[in-house]
């Protein structure tokens, strides 16, 4: 008989779960209303802050993150919280100097984080060595991350390597976190007891089931040792999300493994997600679904998502399969990096363009001749040497940590950023993004902070939610020798009369404003 082993839970539902379906665009005012329910449950943590939800706070939700970290930690005062951090690169999407590094994790600490849990994109230690030290330094509990992949240089060997780093650095625990849905259940099962084996910390196991064997290696995981398991409600549960937290729940009840959260109280919270997924209906994709693929390209679903953008801009989704083959070979001329924010644009980005240009590296992306330079780190594997010469010239290779090589930066940012900043934190959102962060602090400060457009929620009809029963809103159109479906689902007024229609193109969601010529 195994001796009784209660299996805690993070749940995703207010960060990567919405992240990773609808576009990370889930509003505070979505979340707040369920807060004293989610208290209730019991579970380890939850997830609610860090990733993608800074950027899109400040981009398109025009909401403060700061503001809604404190009413999060308010409204859930007995449930530790939890962030996503990209080490070096905090929130963004480039590395920042050190003193910008300890100030955010201060920041996030004192506002209401409990739980860091801090990867770096291309599994190099000394990239998470500030963050984890400065989250150490507040009391808050580091969690040291190893980003799944899988290469030939990915072995169990060389993550468990990395762990050891970690576990010398001090972290409270590992997580093994499998962005892309690569992990299968037996390599899972492996890896689990290989780091346990040898790293006496806890070990969590956050894995998206774009492959739809998430479940599978969740429960691998723990009968190889895991003592913790990442879900998402099921409103918002699978394909590129995460394995149901109700079914979880269910799978271990009354084993040695027993959550002991309470089922039904979740599933009441289950009916309460499935209503505002609604809510949010423009910003599903087709690519959010199990897809098996993903197990032999490597690219995970939101990167897919985002190349059909690319593609569908210029005019070449047909290609799609094209530049789909060309990133696991990109991937392996950089030498193998888990790809994950920022990498995955990276190596994305640079495979579109190979396939677009016609021939291979005619054009290389700053970002990748950044990264040949050594400029996000050490690759894990072998770079191409001949791609390396080409893109660097003469230009000489960042050995040391990247970040050693940035100055102090908070004290010109602050400077920078002057009296629109109204707080230490305001100066950390400016810090993250510039450009956005600015136009966030002046919108605020003239009061015309607006937020992007939700289209109507379709009611079954879409003639009624076009305006006219009856009225044909399904077409399909030749432009130029392509061919788009289009959908119409809603039409609104606005201003003098002007017409807003709101269409899906191809499943894109956009809105044309018909304007009288006199
Ligand atoms: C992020 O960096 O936003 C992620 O969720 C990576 O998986
Ligand atoms: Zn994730």
């Amino acid at each position: 008989m195994t001796a009784q082993k209660k299996i805690t839970v993070t749940d995703t539902i207010l960060r990567d779960a919405h992240q990773s379906l609808l576009a990370t665009r889930m509003r505070t005012e979505d979340m707040l209303p369920i807060c004293e329910k989610l208290d209730r449950v019991g579970y380890w943590s939850l997830e609610v802050w860090g990733g993608a939800t800074f950027d899109a706070c400040v981009r398109f939700l025009k909401e403060d993150p700061w503001e809604r970290l404190r009413q999060l930690k308010a409204a859930l005062p007995n449930t530790r919280l939890q962030m996503l951090l990209r080490g070096q690169n905090l929130l963004g999407y480039r590395h920042y100097a050190d003193d910008v590094v300890e100030a955010f994790c201060a920041k996030a600490a004192e506002n209401g984080i409990d739980v860091f849990r801090i990867f770096d994109a291309m599994n190099d230690v000394r990239n998470l060595e500030i963050a984890i030290r400065a989250v150490k330094k507040t009391g808050k509990h580091a969690q040291g991350t190893i980003a799944y992949t899988t290469s030939p240089v990915h072995t169990v060997e060389a993550f468990v390597e990395q762990g050891r780093a970690m576990r010398d650095m001090g972290v409270d625990s590992i997580a093994i976190k499998d962005m892309a849905g690569l992990l299968t259940p037996f390599a899972t099962g492996d890896l689990v007891r290989a780091l346990k084996a040898e790293i006496d910390l806890p070990v969590f196991i956050h894995s998206h089931d774009t492959a739809g064997v998430a479940s599978m290696c969740q429960l691998k995981a723990i009968e190889n040792g895991a003592d913790h398991i990442d879900t998402a409600i099921s409103s918002m549960a699978w394909g590129t999300s995460h394995p149901g937290t109700e079914s979880m729940v269910a799978a271990l009840r009354g084993t040695p493994y027993d959550t002991g959260l309470d089922l039904e109280l979740i599933q009441e919270i289950g009916l309460y997600f499935y209503a505002v997924r609604k809510k949010y209906h423009q910003f599903e994709s087709d690519f959010t679904g199990v897809d098996t693929r993903v197990q032999v390209n490597q690219v995970p679903g939101g990167m897919i998502s985002n190349l059909a953008n690319q593609l569908k801009e210029q005019g070449a989704l047909n290609r799609m399969d094209e530049v789909l083959a060309e990133i696991p070979r990109v991937r392996k001329d950089l030498g193998y990096p888990p790809l994950v924010t920022p990498t995955s644009q990276i190596v994305g980005t640079q495979a579109f363009f190979n396939v677009l240009a016609g021939e291979r590296y005619k054009t290389i992306t700053n970002e990748v001749k950044l990264y040949l330079q050594g400029g996000y780190g050490k690759a894990p594997g072998t770079i191409d040497a001949k791609l390396q010469r080409q893109a660097i010239g003469g230009e000489e290779f960042i050995e040391v940590r990247p970040a050693d090589l940035i100055k102090p930066e908070l004290d010109k940012l602050r400077r920078e950023i002057g009296a629109l900043a109204k707080s230490e934190e305001d100066v950390l959102t400016y810090a993250m993004f510039p450009d956005i962060g600015r136009k966030f602090l002046e919108e605020r400060e003239a009061g015309t902070l607006v937020p992007e457009t939700l289209l109507p929620i379709p009611d079954g009809s879409t003639a009624t939610a076009a305006g006219g029963q009856g009225v044909p809103t399904e077409f399909v159109i030749d432009v130029h020798g392509e061919t788009y479906r289009v959908d119409i689902t809603g039409v609104g007024v606005k201003g003098e009369g002007k017409r807003h229609f709101f269409l899906s193109i191809d499943g894109m969601p956009e809105e044309v404003v018909f304007e009288p010529l006199n």
